[in-house]
């Protein structure tokens, strides 16, 4: 029976080694639910790194987290630890990264880092050629593993593949300067279906496929050797029932409230309002422009110290990376600055959290707040903007969306705004706290029905429908 591999960077589960004891926890984050019908459809399999470094592991105990990853339908691909610092931290994360977010200043292009890159594509291919058979379909996720399609087309040209990128594809201009980019291109082009969040990153590829690698594309169709493949854009979704049935949970008068709840109830008596911030810190989400504009409100609406509150959460990432680093002290420091300078005795303008937070917290916070304010600078799609969203089971609260994410192309019921206007962000802001509550309620009805609609787990199945879709087409020239 043909199966489906599912391949990135990290496996969906968490493996923890205690001095006698090997625990591996299944992750419950977005990508994992909608692969779900994917991944445990017939024999399928997922392949990527374990989280832990190989030589972090005896030979015997590396056999063992083998043994354990594999009940759980998944194969882990050893990386040592040059090679997380040098494909993962170095090139996928110092130059990849911020070249597609548009973050040329922040972009290092490193020989022994593409060399890395290059070497560890390999390493996967291996492991996804050691597990494949005749007949079986292949899914490759985001910017760590671009070079894999093509490598498994060059061994396996009869294989179906796809490729879906989570994170922007940036204009021609910006990715012509890539050192290496025809390279990526090609290794791109084994997929034989390309998926982007929205038609521009879509149309970004495609220009520079034909002015980079010269190719005849038609419409959305690309000619390449023999080949036809095929490039189309699928917005990603939430998982929207756990989310709006949480929030339903959570909101029942017999559950006991949490003590983040309370807290957050405490200070939000009638006439202050809360407004919410969730991002990974990292400098593409936006986080110290959104401070800055934050006091620009505060300067320019004074009647506004004391009602409102900003909770900020920054969930901890890759906090090797020197710019991570200097993000999280200038953020560090810019709240300090803002709340010194307008704290009274019994008013904090920002709480800010620096940590991860379970499940329920978030979604205490999520259904606590008045206004969600996510403001990237650039940001593939952005699924917290979609989770606020969800929660709203009472219909009311206001999303207040950057134009730069992804997010906006299909939710223009929000408040779209440009993350650096100071001036727009403080107007919208000052518009969504006076919103009336039927507007706010009709706005919340109409991205809750296109969020319900098209769930993760629909964006999963009509991208390998697609998928699916060109194993078809690729039949069909065969016997012509
Ligand atoms: P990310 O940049 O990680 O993803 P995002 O889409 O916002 O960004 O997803 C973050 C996820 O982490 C959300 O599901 C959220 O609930 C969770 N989360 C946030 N804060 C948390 C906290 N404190 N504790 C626990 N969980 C928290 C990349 C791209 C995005 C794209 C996604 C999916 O950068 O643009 O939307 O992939 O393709």
């Amino acid at each position: 029976m043909n199966k489906t591999i599912i391949v990135s960077n990290r496996l969906p589960l968490q493996v923890s080694i205690q001095e006698n004891s090997l625990e591996i926890v299944p992750s419950v984050g977005g990508l994992a639910t909608g692969m779900k019908s994917v991944h445990s459809e017939g024999n399928g399999i997922w392949i990527g790194w374990s989280g832990i470094p190989e030589n972090d592991l005896s030979p015997d105990l590396s056999k063992k987290v083998q043994t354990k990853i594999r009940n759980e339908k998944c194969v882990s691909v050893p990386l040592t630890s040059q090679d997380i610092e040098e494909y993962y931290e170095g090139f996928s994360n110092r130059a990849l990264w911020p070249l597609f977010h548009y973050f040329m200043e922040y972009t290092e292009f490193e020989q022994n880092e593409w060399d890395a890159y290059k070497r560890v594509n390999e390493n996967f291919a291996k492991v996804v050629l050691e597990n494949l058979e005749d007949g079986d379909t292949v899914w490759v996720h985001d910017y760590q593993l671009l070079l894999l399609p093509q490598l498994i087309k060059d061994q396996k040209p009869n294989t179906t593949i796809g490729f879906f990128l989570h994170i922007p594809f940036p204009s021609y201009e910006i990715f012509r300067t890539f050192p290496w980019r025809e390279e990526i291109l090609k290794g791109m082009l084994g997929s034989d279906l390309l998926g982007f969040h929205t038609y521009d990153y879509e149309r970004h590829f495609l220009s520079s496929i034909k002015r980079i690698l010269r190719l005849e594309v038609q419409f959305n169709e690309i000619n390449y050797h023999d080949r036809t493949i095929k490039v189309d854009s699928f917005p990603m979704g939430i998982d929207y029932d756990k989310f709006y049935n949480a929030a339903l949970e959570h909101q029942k008068s017999s559950i006991e409230k949490s003590d983040l709840r309370k807290r957050l109830e405490e200070h939000m008596s009638e006439d202050k309002k809360l407004i919410l911030s969730i991002d990974r810190m990292d400098y593409t989400k936006g986080i110290p422009n959104r401070i800055k504009a934050f006091e620009y409100f505060l300067d320019n609406y004074p009647e506004y110290k004391e009602h409102v509150r900003l909770v900020m959460l920054a969930v901890p990432s890759r906090s090797n990376v020197p710019q991570y680093q200097k993000l999280k002290r200038e953020t560090d420091e810019l709240v300090g600055r803002i709340n010194g300078k307008f704290a009274t005795v019994s008013w904090t303008p920002i709480w800010y959290f620096y940590r991860s937070l379970p499940f329920d917290d978030l979604i205490d916070l999520y259904i606590s707040s008045d206004v969600a304010l996510i403001t990237p600078i650039r940001d593939g799609m952005n699924l917290v903007a979609k989770e606020y969203v969800a929660t709203r089971t009472n219909g009311d609260g206001v999303l207040i969306l950057s134009e730069m994410a992804g997010a906006s192309k299909e939710m223009n019921e929000a408040l779209l705004i440009n993350p650096n206007s100071y001036k727009d962000f403080a107007a919208t802001l000052k518009r969504a706290l006076t919103m009336p509550q039927d507007e706010q309620k009709t706005r919340i009805k109409f991205l809750q029905k296109r969020l319900k609609r098209y769930d993760v787990e629909k964006w999963a199945t009509e991208f390998f429908k697609a998928l699916e879709g060109t194993k078809k087409l690729r039949q069909g020239k065969v016997t012509k």
